[in-house]
């Protein structure tokens, strides 16, 4: 049994190919009574060999959650659907206002500060991250 354990624990940095994705400073932005959607922002990192892609994100405070990107057409920012957002190897990625950012449709109630809104992120890799957004007030745009 004791060689057996011993052979599992040598192969385990070689098995070890599936990319990590750390999730730090998430927020959600704070919404007015009227507006029905809001945005969520965050730093992925993957520390991982592997490029990895988020392939999905959903919150059971609101209704759809879609990745989004923003790109100035003639002066104009406008945003567009992403099906898939790349995580290089041994990189992060930010999402922030102004920038790439999940749209968040449908709430299902106002964004308060103060609220903590809890949300699942999916990975190309098969991992799920389960994570809990501040709610913030943020004056920038999307
Ligand atoms: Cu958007």
């Amino acid at each position: 049994m004791k060689i057996i354990l011993t052979m599992l624990l040598a192969l385990v940095p070689l098995s070890a190919t599936r990319a990590d994705i750390l999730i730090s400073n998430p927020y959600i932005r704070a919404t007015p009574p009227v507006v029905p959607n809001s945005a969520a922002f965050m730093r992925l990192s993957n520390t991982g060999n592997a490029p990895v892609f988020l392939t999905s994100a959903n919150t059971s405070a609101a209704k759809n959650s879609e990745i989004h990107a923003h790109e100035n057409t003639d002066g104009v920012m406008k945003m567009h659907l992403i099906e898939k957002l790349e995580i290089p190897a041994r990189s992060a990625v930010h999402l922030e206002p102004g920038g790439l950012h999940l749209m968040i449709f449908d709430l299902k109630q106002p964004l308060m500060p103060g609220m903590t809104i809890p949300m699942v992120l999916n990975f190309s890799d098969g991992t799920s991250h389960k994570l809990r957004l501040p709610v913030m007030n943020i004056s920038l745009g999307e």
